[in-house]
């Protein structure tokens, strides 16, 4: 039965936390999926990230990656999710086809642009999205019937335009969750992450997904910036990015053996 666990959490009211990934990497996928299970996983350890997420958009992924990526992460505890390199039906098909069971979509700045992102996700009724995906199948005989419900669909807000609109736009109906990307809501505000202003504008986006119901997440770089914002009550967070623990695990290890050798 499918059953989108990521989903679950967040329409709980709870927070639900992941690993966003850059590098065209399976072999990271696979031990990012399966980091918390180890030599433990047959003892049917659940208690990895909640999602994978896969970046379609900046990151570096090809399109066989992405295939592979999905098949590891598929087969773990954690949900397996992308961010669509823009908001087009026929990548957005292509990506849910995979068998990613959310997709974030980024650069949403209308109700008409988020509601056109909810019909390339949703099966009609609701949507157009076309029914097809060998791999489908595999969720369980249930996906076709399931999948409007189960298949997390988040827009990114991300302009000042769409932080001014984001009642309206995470009203639409089968938007799923309102996820910030800082970092172009800066450019576009002309500021930089943090100021107050930049901060108001976050902090109205929330507000605005509380006031129609729907949980809002926000980009974060690690563990302590996404508890912060759990605590405001942001509900969907990276902990950490694939490159990023990378770089900063190289720039320890050289400052140790400088630090060492001192
Ligand atoms: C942003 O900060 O603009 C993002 O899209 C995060 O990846
Ligand atoms: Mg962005």
């Amino acid at each position: 039965m499918l059953q989108n666990q990521t989903l679950s959490k967040i329409r709980n009211g709870q927070a639900a936390m992941g690993l966003w990934m850059n590098a065209d990497s399976v072999l990271m996928a696979e031990l990012g999926a399966r980091a918390e299970l180890g030599a433990r996983a047959e003892l049917g350890a659940r208690d990895g990230f909640d999602w994978v997420l896969l970046d379609a958009q900046h990151g570096h992924w090809d399109y066989a990656g992405l295939v592979a990526a999905t098949q590891v992460i598929s087969a773990t505890q954690a949900t397996p999710l992308a961010r669509v390199a823009r908001n087009d039906p026929a990548l957005i098909g292509k990506l849910l086809d995979m068998g990613m069971l959310g997709i974030v979509v980024p650069l949403v700045n209308s109700p008409e642009e988020a509601a056109a992102a909810v019909a390339a996700s949703r099966y009609p009724p609701q949507g157009q999205r076309s029914l097809g995906g060998p791999r489908l199948g595999l969720y369980g005989a249930d996906y076709f019937t399931a999948a409007n419900s189960e298949v997390l669909v988040s827009v990114m807000i991300e302009t000042d335009q769409a932080a001014h609109d984001a009642e309206a736009i995470l009203a639409v109906p089968g938007v799923d969750l309102g996820f910030i990307g800082p970092a172009d809501l800066a450019l576009a505000m002309g500021t930089t992450p943090g100021t107050p202003d930049h901060e108001a504008a976050v902090q109205r986006v929330l507000q605005a997904g509380q006031s129609v119901g729907v949980p809002v997440g926000i980009y974060c770089g690690n563990a302590q910036e996404a508890l912060r914002r759990a605590k405001q009550g942001f509900q969907f967070m990276p902990i950490m990015t694939d490159l990023g623990a990378y770089q900063q695990a190289l720039r320890q290890a050289i400052g140790d053996w400088k630090a060492g050798q001192a």
